[in-house]
């Protein structure tokens, strides 16, 4: 296996808009990011993942972009961009941006333009089909975030696809101007030195040209087989390596949607020189049925413990992934997969001694380092994410299930419950701002924030400090053969990794009881690495856990 530095490298995702306002106004900002540079230095983190930084009219907060080139003024300028950028390698920390290549905002001058006429010379940067015969849409797709995937523009009597909201139309990569555009927008930031781009859904960019009707099947299942993995994806992405990629010391990490364990090879295998490496959506979508907000599943181990040995199995030696518990999509780790409560600071540690030991590049999500959880939203008016906001709008018309059914839903799984403003202190807004917040900041920040836990040193914030040092010292950590134990027992997860002379056992309580597990007799020598209790119980073979501990062992 190829060691490199983004294999054992840490990624820290920041969602400009929420991590940290500098002038004032209530809107997270570029500035604000270098203002906590020596923060996230102290974490020993080295790869700084930026959410999108580009001119936007923010429909989704940024994933809408009107120009590639260029910085949203509400985060700064390119002035504040380069000084980040300076300061961020001073540090010997990387900066990786978000490429969204597949869509692009409709207030980009390429749309503007190719809304004019069917002769504009842009109109074939996009797809247009005439209506079906009965007037409605060319076909039944549905977006990502509800309603039809085609918007009808009177003008023309053409409709266009936007697989995202109707202000994100897709780009059409058959046309090669529109990928010599995107590979020259990737090569202004490259030229800055940038290292490289998390790429924003790149398994849709390739359409089905025929656009077949979606079979009646679960929406994750049509994105698999209908909007993802399309005929020619792969022949782009090789072409883009070999036009822009390969000619920097750049990395790409990839937004896995519609892969699966079966075809993640041919995206990731090293020898097909596509992608770096991929986050896939198995366990970010582990307690969400089919599209989020539907249907409620509550959480379960063995299931958690198949998906990783899964995909373990799936890039065996020849691939890598990226491995993330939450992003800015997803609901707060530690209120899906811990307790928020009662054992909020002993889940919060061993929910990451459990990412931390997984195979793949770590990507921590910001605010989880001091285990932020989601929020309450009291009513619509205080929502503020798209796809939430569509969810609530549909359901009003339909009917489907009642108002308070679907804002439980949107509190539940909604993606604003990752996007509330960090929270740096107990002074007003969570000193993220002296302004009222984009996104209501959650009442808890008097109790979690990162001024409180610096100063204590069993706080969630010193833990992953401790873990992460401690991980670099080790290889075992990123690269270790797994051997797992009690794969069937709900309540423990266990599992012993090697890496040469290295070994570790690692052992975390998923349950709210004490539990005693009978792995010591073999192990000669044993030192603790990590335990998120002061105390370790152990007698005669047998270590008995305390609800939600966590160890990790450096044994013989
Ligand atoms: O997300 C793609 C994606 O699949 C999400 O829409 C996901 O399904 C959903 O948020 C959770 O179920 C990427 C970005 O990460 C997201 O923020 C953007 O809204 C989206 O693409 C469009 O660019
Ligand atoms: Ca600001």
């Amino acid at each position: 296996m190829e060691l490199s530095w983004f294999k054992k490298g840490t990624i820290y995702q920041i969602y400009p808009r929420s991590f940290n306002d500098t002038n004032n106004d209530g809107i997270g900002d570029l500035r604000g990011i270098i203002e906590k540079l020596d923060y996230l230095k102290s974490l020993y983190v080295d790869i700084l993942w930026l959410s999108p930084i580009f001119s936007s009219p923010n429909d989704d907060n940024g994933y809408d972009i009107s120009d590639y080139c260029a910085i949203m003024p509400e985060f700064g300028t390119m002035e504040d961009f380069d000084e980040l950028l300076r300061e961020t390698h001073k540090r010997g920390m990387k900066l990786v941006l978000d490429l969204v290549a597949n869509h692009c905002s409709d207030e980009h001058v390429w749309f503007e333009e190719a809304k004019k006429s069917k002769k504009n010379p842009y109109r074939d940067y996009f797809h247009w089909r005439k209506p079906a015969p009965d007037g409605g849409p060319p076909n039944n797709w549905k977006s990502f975030f509800g309603g039809s995937a085609w918007e009808y523009d009177k003008p023309s009597g053409e409709y266009y696809l936007h697989l995202f909201t109707k202000k994100q139309p897709d780009l059409n990569w058959e046309n090669q101007k529109v990928r010599q555009e995107i590979y020259s927008a990737m090569r202004f930031w490259l030229d800055k030195g940038v290292d490289g781009f998390r790429m924003d859904v790149i398994p849709l960019i390739s359409k089905r040209e025929e656009y077949p009707d979606a079979p009646n099947v679960g929406f994750r299942q049509i994105i698999e087989d209908v909007y993802a993995n399309g005929p020619k994806v792969h022949d782009y992405l090789k072409e883009m390596n070999k036009e822009v990629i390969d000619h920097y010391d750049a990395f790409s990490l990839a937004e896995g949607v519609g892969i699966n364990d079966k075809n993640a090879g041919l995206y990731i295998n090293h020898d097909r020189k596509e992608l770096d490496m991929l986050y896939h959506f198995d366990i970010l979508e582990c307690t969400i049925v089919n599209g989020k907000f539907e249907e409620a599943t509550i959480f379960d181990l063995t299931n958690m413990k198949s998906i990783f040995k899964k995909w373990r199995d799936a890039v065996h030696e020849k691939g890598w992934l990226a491995n993330a518990l939450g992003n800015h999509d997803f609901a707060r780790m530690i209120s899906r997969f811990g307790d928020d409560d009662k054992y909020w600071s002993e889940s919060a540690k061993m929910l990451f001694m459990m990412q931390a030991t997984q195979n793949g590049t770590l990507n921590i999500y910001q605010g989880d380092e001091i285990g932020m959880t989601n929020i309450v939203l009291d009513s619509i008016e205080e929502v503020r994410d798209v796809q939430s906001l569509n969810f609530y709008n549909e359901n009003l018309q339909s009917q489907k299930y009642s108002i308070g059914y679907a804002l439980e839903r949107i509190n539940k799984e909604g993606r604003d419950n990752a996007r509330t403003p960090v929270q740096w202190s107990d002074e007003i807004n969570g000193g993220f701002s002296t302004h009222k917040p984009w996104l209501k900041i959650n009442s808890n920040y008097n109790k979690i924030n990162v001024k409180n836990q610096d100063q204590d040193k069993n706080s969630i914030l010193n833990f992953y400090r401790r873990l992460l040092k401690t991980r670099k010292q080790y290889d075992v950590f990123v690269y270790g053969d797994f051997e797992e134990l009690e794969f069937d027992n709900p309540n423990v997860y266990i599992y012993k990794k090697t890496y040469g002379d290295e070994k570790i056992l690692v052992a975390l309580n998923f349950s709210t009881h004490d539990t005693a597990f009978a792995h010591f007799n073999a192990i000669s020598e044993i030192e603790v690495l990590l335990n998120n209790y002061q105390e370790l119980l152990l007698n005669d073979g047998e270590a008995i856990l305390k609800p939600y501990q966590g160890i990790i062992l450096k044994i013989d």
